[in-house]
């Protein structure tokens, strides 16, 4: 009797992937199920968008200076409260919180992991129904077990994410997650309520013809930023083009359309913000990190994102990602 399925859902490719490793602990596993169960109760609120009286501003402003939507809100404290009442994170650290919240209780004080969130990312797009998105990161903490985790659990280069991934909240609901083995995308089907596994093994393609920058501030740019982006307008069939320039000005809506189709996403730093607008911890690494996986680059113009060494929570950075040999003819830029 066969009793595989052919598809398999995020909780049994979790639970497979730590069948695979005999010294597993299930823990990685188990913080990865329940980021799923959280994104299926955020999905339900984001799904209701202007049915409910959650969205609109919640007339607080958060640590960067912006007005919070009640579904921020609401996306923060649901993936918080899943990881603070399971086994295997120690503590977080949120967009929508100051500084990092330690779990510290008994079982949260000797979990392996930490995660670090934007809970709902270009939620500025919400009012007007625009893919939004929920990125996340997993670190093994640093400090000793048995005690609440610190700050320095948090403050790790991206290149030592054991994991990382995004939601997007779009015309389908996709979980998309890498570790050091793959990238897998999921997508949320609504008749069993479950993400199921649509996108095995994601590669990136080496070249795309998609460029995503916000063109209003194109003259704010560097002259190497502005020489690229000029190339990229430049191209036509006779040295690998078109491009075509799309931007939604949700960053996880961009990426993850790159990541599929091939291209490059930039956020550059400007004349009057030479550190962008994009937050290290919780957007350009966890975004990095699965990029360079599926065979993709990400710098910050002059370094690997994944090098950098972070020294706080909310840090800014300008980000280039996205398809190996897109970023090398940004890079013959510079
Ligand atoms: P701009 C959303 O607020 C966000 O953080 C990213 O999701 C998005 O890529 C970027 O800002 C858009 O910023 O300045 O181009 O509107």
């Amino acid at each position: 009797m066969n009793v595989d399925h052919k598809v398999q859902t995020l909780d049994e490719f979790t639970i497979q992937q730590m069948r695979d490793f005999p010294h597993a602990t299930g823990e990685l596993s188990s913080l990865l199920r329940d980021i799923g169960l959280a994104a299926k109760r955020v999905n339900v609120e984001v799904n209701k968008a202007g049915l409910v009286d959650i969205l609109g501003d919640a007339g607080t402003v958060n640590v960067q200076g912006e007005d919070v939507k009640k579904l921020d809100i609401y996306a923060n404290n649901q993936f918080m409260g899943v990881l603070k009442h399971g086994i295997s994170c120690g503590g977080i650290a949120s967009e929508e919180l100051d500084d990092f919240f330690p779990f510290d209780d008994p079982v949260s004080n000797n979990s392996k992991y930490v995660c670090l969130f934007d809970p709902l990312d270009g939620s500025g797009n919400i009012d007007t129904n625009v893919s939004i998105g929920t990125i996340f990161s997993v670190y093994r903490r640093v400090t000793p077990k048995g005690a609440p985790v610190q700050e320095i659990d948090f403050l790790q280069p991206g290149r030592d994410q054991v994991a990382a991934g995004y939601i997007v909240y779009g015309s389908s609901t996709m979980l998309v997650y890498a570790t050091r083995r793959g990238v897998n995308g999921f997508t949320l089907d609504p008749s069993i309520g479950e993400f199921t596994m649509s996108h095995p093994t994601i590669r990136t393609p080496e070249f795309g013809r998609i460029y995503s920058v916000n063109h209003g501030n194109f003259f704010q740019y560097e002259e190497p930023v502005k020489r690229y982006i000029t190339n990229c307008q430049k191209k036509d069939k006779t040295n690998g083009g078109p491009y075509t320039q799309r931007y939604i000005g949700s960053m996880v809506a961009d990426v993850h359309r790159n990541l599929i189709k091939g291209g490059i996403f930039m956020y550059p730093g400007t004349l009057e913000k030479p550190k962008g607008k994009l937050r290290l911890l919780y957007e350009c690494n966890p975004c990095a990190f699965i990029l360079e996986v599926a065979g993709g680059k990400a710098t910050d113009g002059k370094q690997r994102i994944l090098d950098v060494q972070p020294t706080e929570l909310h840090q800014r950075s300008p980000l280039f990602i996205g398809s190996k040999g897109m970023m090398e003819e940004l890079e013959g830029c510079f």
